[in-house]
């Protein structure tokens, strides 16, 4: 690719923001308050609004309800547009309520395996009036005893209640159903991995897919063959992007292994799938700003994106016809280690944003202006549980 086709794909790359990535987050431990962190939705909103401002590649921004739930869904859209962004995917909530202790979806008691079905359904008419065609789901459900439910029964309650949230989805949109291996259920997950999360999208059919969240995965798992594998199949819906050290950490995009986030990036460049896969980041900083740290990650996803790009096809598949083990690693190594800092400079240029957002943010005083007007927020108002 030469650098006006990697400029070309670079402008194309879009990165959805998540609310929850604004406000105060913390450990089991505690909750460290930001100074200006945002305390409400519309908070959020201007939030991932200014990331946009500063980056010029994230005009959208997910929302978790009800964490962000308002009163009035087509005023909350109008402020995002207003601002210059866009509502992306509704995230529904299907952990945040007592009713939930024993799962939700997979819930032995059908009155709450309906409340839970219920609450997808409000969120996809919330998804339809933000102008949103995607809903992102995330199930806590697992048990955390042998014994404490029967297996296959959850399986059973589990597919025919995402039938039920299938059924309901409007004509364009979709339904990105996120794995996770462990966590909050420490026996075991009633969807623990992209195998069974793809199990389920097949059988519901072509507006379900799967997301991958970075971080869900057991230690050594390979991320990217998994990448491949799902985009093979037509099955990859988007990105939950973070980086983690152990579990799911949330930690900063690329800050723990950047060679990983290459590695996943060169399969999306490799698939030319950058269009039809949503690029969304969930993190959380509990013990550094938000603002900063988000801009982080969308430059990291960039540079790793610019790597990927310039990746040399030709090269790496004669190698690879040729079985020239270390050849083809070479290529691939080669890409990775490119600086392309000059080629980001000139692509911040052309969008009209600095050549470091990060140093933007902090050069023109943005933390300091947002910790007046706002203060330093209560940890009641913080993402304890995160
Ligand atoms: C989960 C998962 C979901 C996120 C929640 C808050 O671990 O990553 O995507 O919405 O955390
Ligand atoms: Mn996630
Ligand atoms: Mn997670």
């Amino acid at each position: 690719m030469d650098e006006r086709q990697v400029l070309e794909g670079l402008r194309r790359l879009e990165i959805e923001t998540p609310s929850w990535g604004y406000g105060n987050s913390g450990t089991r431990f505690h909750v460290y308050p930001w100074p200006g962190a945002a305390r409400t939705v519309h908070e959020r909103i201007a939030d991932a609004a200014l990331v946009h401002r500063l980056s010029g590649c994230c005009p959208s921004v997910a929302l978790h309800i009800p964490w962000d739930a308002v009163d009035d869904y087509a005023a909350l859209r109008r402020y995002a547009e207003d601002l210059g962004i866009r509502i992306g995917a509704i995230n529904p909530n299907l952990f945040g309520s007592d009713d939930y202790r024993l799962g939700s979806l997979c819930h032995p008691d059908a009155e709450v395996r309906r409340q839970a079905v219920q609450h997808c359904r409000e969120c996809i008419a919330i998804a339809k009036e933000v102008g949103s065609s995607t809903i992102s789901l995330w199930l806590a459900d697992g048990t955390n005893y042998p014994g404490q439910d029967d297996l296959r029964d959850r399986h059973e309650r589990l597919l025919s209640g995402l039938e039920e949230v299938y059924a309901s989805l409007e004509p364009g949109m979709s339904v990105l159903l996120e794995y996770k291996f462990f966590e909050p259920g420490f026996y075991s997950t009633d969807v623990p991995d992209w195998g069974t999360a793809a199990l389920a999208c097949r059988r519901l059919g072509p507006q379900a897919q799967v997301l991958v969240d970075t971080g869900h995965h057991p230690q050594g798992t390979n991320v990217e063959q998994i990448v491949a594998v799902l985009l093979a199949e037509g099955l990859l819906g988007g990105f939950h992007f973070n980086n983690r050290k152990y579990a799911d950490d949330d930690l900063i995009v690329g800050s723990i292994d950047p060679f990983e986030l290459f590695r996943i990036m060169r399969e999306i460049a490799r698939a030319n799938a950058a269009d039809d896969v949503a690029f969304m980041i969930d993190q959380s900083h509990n013990i550094e700003g938000k603002i900063d740290a988000m801009l982080q990650s969308v430059m990291n996803i960039q540079t790793a994106y610019a790597k990927a790009l310039l990746v040399d096809e030709e090269r790496l598949s004669a190698a690879q016809a040729e079985g020239d083990v270390l050849g083809g690693h070479r290529v691939l190594v080669e890409a990775f280690e490119s600086d392309v800092r000059p080629l980001l400079g000139r692509l911040r240029q052309e969008v009209g944003v600095a050549a470091d957002p990060v140093g933007a943010f902090r050069a023109a005083g943005y933390a300091e202006k947002l910790a007046n007007e706002r203060g330093t927020a209560s940890v009641e108002s913080a993402y304890e549980h995160l």
